[in-house]
């Protein structure tokens, strides 16, 4: 068997292999991702996201807890580029907190893509497809909201939870916008803490100015006690009627298309950025090229990627 056979199969080792080939990138990685993509779009993708410290990773495995309750499988990335292994690390011990260490249905991986052209946006969506390719039911993929890339990955799931904590105090106008604005969903985590009605209310009144990625969606300010799973019922409610209303609108299919051309945009950059480096003495000598002013750099990279002239 493939490798893509072996993890289409749902070999748990299988699909390790092929996350490590993703992270890597290159012509294998793309082999095995063009063999598994017809058999994906099957799963449920929720990008989970906000500050760091704010309670995600507590968030993702009592999530992943309550789905299992339910006979659910779970498949959950972990993208931390500042630090991959701790953020994988603290998320593994979230998960064996809740009972969740030898469960077969349960799968967690952290991603350090590092140096891979294209970046960790590829290689977290090339993740995504393998989860789902693998059978999980619910693909979850906890990101830092700290920077656009890392928003930018949450938003590509098909709905996006944005965490906050309490105590935003008078301040909320200083909050990241473009974290809030990422929200499908908003928990206030870590709500057996002061302050915590006082944050709701406010992220509800904000509400009310138009916090929302789609039209025609209001989005939830929920509360949550990751540590001891409350609110985690309503949550998941929360998601399943966000899912009918990403169904009963076009909005879902727009998603597609918009994923569609995101990707094909990534594709097409890192394709190209490969080609460019295949030779590094020609590349080299195009830096020198260009830094010494004899050819414009779309000239230099049209000839690289054997396009021809660009059109003038
Ligand atoms: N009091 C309280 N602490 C929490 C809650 N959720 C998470 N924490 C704690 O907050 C810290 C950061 O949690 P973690 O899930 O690693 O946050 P992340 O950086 O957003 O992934 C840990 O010490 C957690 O135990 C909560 O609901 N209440
Ligand atoms: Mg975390």
């Amino acid at each position: 068997m493939t490798l893509a056979e072996q993890l289409l199969s749902g070999d748990r080792r299988a699909l390790a292999r092929a996350l490590t080939l993703a992270e890597r990138g290159g012509a294998e990685a793309h082999a095995l991702l063009a063999a598994v993509f017809p058999h994906t779009g099957a799963a449920r993708t929720i990008g989970v996201t906000g500050p760091p410290g704010a309670g995600k990773s507590s968030l993702v495995a009592a999530l992943a807890a309550e789905w299992r309750r339910r006979g659910v499988t779970v498949g959950i990335i972990a993208v931390d580029p500042s630090s991959p292994y701790t953020g994988g690390a603290i998320l593994g011990d979230r998960i064996r907190m809740q009972g969740l260490g030898g469960d077969a249905g349960v799968f967690i991986r952290s991603m350090a893509s590092r140096g891979r052209p294209g970046g960790l946006a590829r290689a977290a969506d090339d993740a995504i497809a393998l989860l789902d390719a693998a059978g999980f039911e619910i693909v979850l993929v906890e990101t830092v909201g700290a920077g656009q890339g890392e928003i930018s990955i949450a938003r590509s799931a098909q709905s996006t939870v944005v965490v906050e904590v309490p105590g935003l105090g008078d301040d909320v106008q200083t909050l990241k916008a473009g974290l809030l604005e990422a929200a499908d969903l908003l928990v206030v985590n870590k709500a057996d803490r002061p302050g915590a009605e006082e944050t709701l209310r406010r992220l509800r009144a904000m509400r009310a100015i138009g916090l929302a990625r789609h039209a025609g969606w209001e989005v939830p300010v929920l509360p949550a006690v990751a540590t001891t799973g409350e609110g985690m019922g309503e949550i998941i409610a929360a998601l399943e009627a966000h899912r009918r209303y990403l169904q009963s609108s076009d909005a879902i299919a727009r998603h597609a298309l918009e994923r569609a051309a995101q990707a094909l945009n990534d594709a097409a950059g890192e394709l190209a950025h490969e080609r460019l480096r295949a030779d590094e003495q020609a590349y080299r000598a195009a830096l020198d090229e260009i830094a010494n002013r004899r050819s414009s750099p779309h000239a230099v990279a049209a000839r690289l990627l054997a396009l021809g002239q660009p059109p003038s």
